[in-house]
């Protein structure tokens, strides 16, 4: 059986459940306190960050992967049954940007700033939150909803015709940030119907029912018409 490594409120982690999903692919999630720096886990993962998967399942060898965007790629090659990078190649490297814009500059200037702050600091022992920080997620975030909008006004998915990575990327960051609800939907109408939409997809099923301890998600979490 597969096993992926991960925490509940990793945006990488939860990527790649997604990518699972949507590629069918059974697995099963063991939950790595990394911060206790568990040897086992650090042979797999020198750099001690979740998500880590092995797979068992792969045609040749078993596989020990890490880094969401190198186990997103490996993914892609090995099971190509859905594809979630497609198209010509200046189509598959937009699809690429996009995702590279999420799990960077989005994660660096929103995701950090509201989940880590919030959660993320406490579990690793690294002090309370930065009010200041938060401030910042809070005034980033509209500018990324506005681009999510502006992607939508112009393709069905953000990046192109077809669901795709981007997506992916884009909706697990913002599914973290919507736990602890700090996604100001009712502003971003555009990116909501977007975000609607991939709510609503069987893959995303599980993160909705996901329920941290001492953490609730708002009622609006979980409901595919919030
Ligand atoms: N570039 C990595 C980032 C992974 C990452 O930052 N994981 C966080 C959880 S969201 C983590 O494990 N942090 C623990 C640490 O850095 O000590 C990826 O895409 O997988």
């Amino acid at each position: 059986m597969r096993i992926l490594y991960h925490q509940w409120l990793s945006p990488f982690c939860r990527k790649i459940r997604l990518i699972l999903a949507e590629k069918d692919l059974a697995f099963e999630l063991k939950e790595e306190r990394v911060w206790d720096r568990r040897s086992d886990f650090l042979a797999m993962n020198p750099a001690c960050q979740v998500p880590v998967l092995v797979d068992d399942e792969a045609p040749n060898e078993t596989a020990v992967l890490a880094d969401s965007t190198v186990i997103a790629e490996y993914l892609e090659e090995v099971y190509p049954q859905r594809l979630l990078i497609m198209g010509s190649p200046v189509e598959r490297a937009e699809i690429r940007r996009l995702s590279a814009w999420f799990d960077g500059k989005f994660d660096e200037e929103v995701t950090r700033n509201l989940v880590g702050e919030k959660l993320m600091k406490r579990l690793l022992g690294l002090g309370g939150p930065s009010s200041e920080a938060i401030r910042a997620g809070l005034s980033n975030i509209h500018y990324h909803l506005d681009y999510i909008g502006y992607l939508c006004e112009r393709r069905t998915w953000l990046g192109g015709d077809h669901l795709s990575l981007a997506d992916l990327a884009a909706a697990a960051h913002l599914s973290c940030i919507d736990y602890i609800g700090n996604v100001p939907w009712d502003e971003h109408g555009d990116a909501k119907e977007w975000y609607a939409r991939v709510k609503s997809r069987p893959s995303f099923r599980p993160l909705l029912a996901d329920r941290m301890a001492g953490s609730a998600p708002p009622a609006h979490y979980a409901d595919l018409d919030f």
